[in-house]
């Protein structure tokens, strides 16, 4: 049956293959970032092999702008059966390069950004009692390395906070499911967002050595979706094989 998604940080990796392949499944998609130019020309993409989507360009630091989101795709197509809080950044370092401001901007896309979904798509999806939030993670929110210490902060506190919000009773009550997608090193431009010169040379290798493509990524989220009702797929963790 077909479902509205809501996702976001789609106009470009991980969110932009989920997009397609859930489109190209017969899902009405709303795909959101702040690069309109991208958005326009994946709902390009998705129309011409005759799949369905809208975009709206949304910061989700911004939690008016995630509120406007939820509107706009209920005032859309209806309802809300699944929201993807995908969007992310991992401007790595060490800590003692003191990248304060690259901390902040993890903290405030990947953990506001992601409270910021969930309290503008739960409303609905109570209302509707039916609904699905998926949460990017990452194999960085299992364990830590130098230079990882606050993408990992960010992405432990992903798990934790979806595993929280997996065990309130409203949740059970109104049929509400959540994931978590934990991907290793998939080949995406978001190590473009390291500027510590050493972090980067040390990423690009290990990028350049095994990432796997955003697709394999989106067939994992396809599965979660198109789990029967009654099953939740809590965690998928995907990485490439020869990733430790
Ligand atoms: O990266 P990339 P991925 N407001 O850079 C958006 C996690 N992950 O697909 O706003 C709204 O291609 C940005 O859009 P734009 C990772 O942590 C990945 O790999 O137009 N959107 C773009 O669409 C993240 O949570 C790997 O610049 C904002 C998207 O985020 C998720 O996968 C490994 C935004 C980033 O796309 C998708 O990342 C892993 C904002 N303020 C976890 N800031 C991996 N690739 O290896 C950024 O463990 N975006």
């Amino acid at each position: 049956m077909s479902k509205v998604i809501v996702i976001t940080g789609a106009s470009s990796g991980i969110g932009e293959a989920t997009a397609k392949k859930l489109a190209d499944n017969g899902n009405q998609v709303v795909v959101s970032a702040r690069r309109e130019d991208r958005l326009k020309q994946l709902v390009a993409k998705i129309e011409a092999a005759g799949g369905q989507a809208v975009y709206h360009v949304t910061d989700v630091t911004k939690r008016e702008e995630v509120a406007d989101l939820a509107k706009f795709a209920v005032d859309t197509y209806g309802k809300i059966d699944v929201w993807m809080n995908n969007a992310g950044l991992m401007p790595q370092s060490t800590l003692d390069r003191y990248k304060i401001d690259e901390w902040d901007r993890m903290i405030d896309v990947n953990i506001k950004g992601v409270l910021y979904g969930i309290a503008a798509a739960l409303p609905y999806m109570r209302e509707q009692k039916s609904g699905h939030i998926i949460n990017t993670s990452s194999v960085a929110g299992h364990a830590v390395h130098p230079g990882g210490s606050v993408y990992s902060a960010t992405k432990f506190a992903v798990r934790v906070i979806s595993e929280g919000l997996r065990q309130e009773e409203a949740l059970a009550e109104s049929n509400i499911r959540i994931s978590v997608i934990s991907p290793g090193a998939v080949a995406t431009e978001l190590p473009d967002t390291i500027t510590d010169p050493d972090t980067k040379k040390r990423v690009d290798k290990l990028y350049e050595d095994f990432a796997i493509d955003a697709e394999r990524v989106a067939a994992a989220v396809q599965y979660a979706v198109d789990a029967p009702a009654d099953t939740a797929i809590n965690e998928i963790v995907i990485r490439p094989t020869s990733q430790h």
